[in-house]
């Protein structure tokens, strides 16, 4: 999709909404993002109207991005919408609850494969999220099923406060196999470092 985003007015519009959180405006929890947009910036211009994008908590940017108004996506955040986001008119939903999305992303894809409609399904998670069993499930189904979506893993290196990996006691990216490689997108939004296209 064409955008008139970037790197600096994405930031702008987090740094707004801290404020008004600070400023006591938003009786809600608000999850922000940071160091991720330059990545997302490029994602995105794979992204169609017609595709679907399915996200978590953090879900601002991909809103933003997905065409939704600026004005109207801050009058959902200041409704106290910000932790579960969702405007079916630009095909874009999230879901606070850890891989709540992920299963149905999968669905949606079915269905667009069923249907044929050449529209794609763009599934964010978390690298948390993403070595959950319901997120291993759903990854595992859609590609033997080999449904037309990707998941993007936005990997922080944390879940919450806590070491992703160490807890997990995992290599990184360990998820990856030759069977799955296509379905992913890496994004490494702790060190700001360019995206990783795992196609
Ligand atoms: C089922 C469920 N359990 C626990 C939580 C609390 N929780 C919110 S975010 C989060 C960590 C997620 O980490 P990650 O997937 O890496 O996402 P990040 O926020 O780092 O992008 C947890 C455990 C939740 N939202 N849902
Ligand atoms: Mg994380």
């Amino acid at each position: 999709m064409r955008t008139k985003w970037s790197v600096q007015n994405l930031k702008e519009f987090e740094t707004q909404v801290a404020d008004l959180f600070n400023q006591g405006g938003i009786k809600a929890p608000v999850h922000l993002s940071d160091g991720n947009e330059a990545p997302l910036l490029e994602i995105f211009k794979n992204i169609k109207a017609e595709d679907w994008v399915f996200c978590s908590w953090r879900s601002h940017y991909q809103c933003l991005l997905k065409g939704v108004p600026q004005e109207e996506l801050l009058s959902e955040i200041k409704a106290g919408r910000s932790i579960s986001l969702g405007f079916p008119e630009h095909k874009i939903f999230s879901s606070a609850i850890v891989g709540g999305q992920v299963p149905i992303a999968v669905g949606t894809a079915f269905a667009e494969k069923l249907e044929k409609t050449g529209n794609h399904v763009w599934c964010f998670i978390g690298d948390m999220t993403a070595e959950t069993g319901i997120a291993q499930t759903s990854i595992r189904y859609a590609e033997r099923h080999d449904l037309p979506i990707t998941f993007v893993i936005e990997d922080n290196g944390i879940s919450v406060l806590t070491d992703t990996q160490g807890k997990f006691g995992l290599r990184k990216h360990y998820v990856l196999t030759k069977q799955n490689l296509r379905k992913f997108l890496f994004i490494n939004t702790k060190a700001n470092t360019p995206m990783r296209v795992l196609e």
